[in-house]
C-alpha cells in the first residue's frame, strides 16, 4: 500500500523531473498503407519507396504495415526497400480488408466470414518473415442488426481460435486492438478485450492499445495498462484529438512510462491524422518523444 502512494506520488512530480528514466529506450515505429486507402489516420501512404525513405530519416526504427490483401504486395520489392533503409516491420494492420471490402469474422453470412479468416491467414507468411504481429482491428467487425451479440462473439472466438491455430505453427502472433463505441460494436475497452483472450485461451493472441481509443473508454488509462501484464503485444500512440503525440491533452510521459516501467519491450507506433500536414506530424512524434527523455534506437 505504501509502496503505491509513493509511485503515485511520483507520477504526479511528471512535470518537474526529467521526464523519463534517462536511459529508457523507445522503439518507435509509424503506420504506412502499402496502398492508397480512406482510413485517415494510416499516417503514411503513397510511394512505398519514399515513404520508407523518410521514415527512416526521420529517426523511425520500424515501419508498421498497413495491408489489405497481401497478395496485392511485391513482397521481395518490399523486403529489399526494408532492408536499404534499416527498417522492422513489428506489426501488420488489415482492417481495410473491412473498411473496403467489408470483409469480418462476425458477418451473419458464412461466406463473409470464412473469407475474413482465409485473409487473415493469407498475413501469417509475411508476417512471419517480417517477424511481426497480425493486428485484428475492425476486421472482427461489429454486432450487426438482426445478430445477437452473444453470437457475433461466438463467431469471434471460433475465427480467432482457428486464425491463431494456424498463426503459432509459423510463431505468427495476433493482437486485438479494443477499439472506441463509434467505431464498433465488439469489444471498445481492455476489460472486454482480457475477456476475450481467457475464451480464445491461445498464447499468440494478446492485446494492441491505441491511445486515441484508450483515452475514449477507458476510466484511468495507466491502470487499464497495469491491467494488461504481459498482454499487450502492440502500442498505438495518437493524442487526444488523433492528432501526433503533444498535440493534444493527452498525459504521455505518464502513460509511457508506467508502459515501459511495466515491462513492454515492443514497439511504440504512431498512428495519427497527417495533420496539419505529414512531414510535421512525423517529425513532431519523434521530437516530442526525445523531449521526454526517451532515447530513440534507429
Ligand atoms: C486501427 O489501428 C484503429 O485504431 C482504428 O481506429 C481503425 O479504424
Ligand atoms: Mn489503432
Amino acid at each position: 500500500m505504501l509502496i503505491q502512494v509513493v509511485w503515485q506520488h511520483t507520477l504526479h512530480l511528471t512535470y518537474v523531473l526529467p521526464l523519463m528514466y534517462p536511459k529508457d529506450i523507445l522503439k518507435l515505429s509509424i503506420v504506412l498503407s502499402t496502398q492508397q486507402t480512406q482510413f485517415q489516420a494510416a499516417t503514411f501512404s503513397g510511394s512505398i519507396e519514399t515513404n520508407l525513405e523518410k521514415i527512416a530519416r526521420l529517426g523511425y526504427q520500424g515501419v508498421e504495415l498497413a495491408i489489405r490483401d497481401p497478395n496485392l504486395v511485391d513482397i521481395s520489392n518490399l523486403a529489399g526497400l526494408l532492408k536499404k533503409n534499416e527498417l522492422v516491420v513489428p506489426a501488420i494492420g488489415t482492417g481495410q480488408a473491412w473498411g473496403e471490402e467489408g470483409l469480418s469474422f462476425t458477418d451473419p453470412d458464412p461466406y463473409v466470414r470464412s473469407k475474413a479468416i482465409d485473409r487473415i491467414k493469407s498475413h501469417i507468411p509475411l508476417a512471419s518473415l517480417f517477424g511481426a504481429v497480425i493486428i485484428i482491428g475492425l476486421i472482427r467487425g461489429v454486432v450487426k442488426p438482426g445478430v445477437e451479440e452473444k453470437q457475433a462473439t461466438a463467431w469471434l472466438v471460433e475465427a480467432l481460435k482457428e486464425c491463431c491455430y494456424e498463426a503459432n505453427k509459423s510463431g505468427v502472433r495476433l493482437a486485438l486492438e479494443p477499439i472506441n463505441r463509434y467505431e464498433t460494436s465488439l469489444i471498445n475497452n481492455v476489460r472486454q478485450g482480457l475477456e476475450l483472450i481467457q475464451n480464445v485461451g491461445a498464447e499468440n493472441f494478446g492485446l494492441l492499445l491505441d491511445t486515441f481509443h484508450m483515452n475514449i473508454e477507458e476510466a484511468n488509462i495507466e491502470k487499464s495498462i497495469i491491467d494488461c501484464g504481459g498482454e499487450i503485444f502492440h502500442f498505438h500512440v495518437a493524442d487526444s484529438n488523433r492528432w501526433y503525440p503533444g498535440a493534444g491533452h493527452l498525459d504521455f510521459p505518464r502513460i509511457l512510462r508506467v508502459l515501459m516501467g511495466r515491462g513492454y519491450k515492443g514497439f511504440v507506433s504512431g498512428e495519427f491524422l497527417a495533420k496539419p500536414d505529414l512531414d510535421t506530424a512525423a517529425r513532431e512524434t519523434v521530437k516530442y518523444m526525445r523531449k521526454m527523455g526517451l532515447e530513440i534506437l534507429n
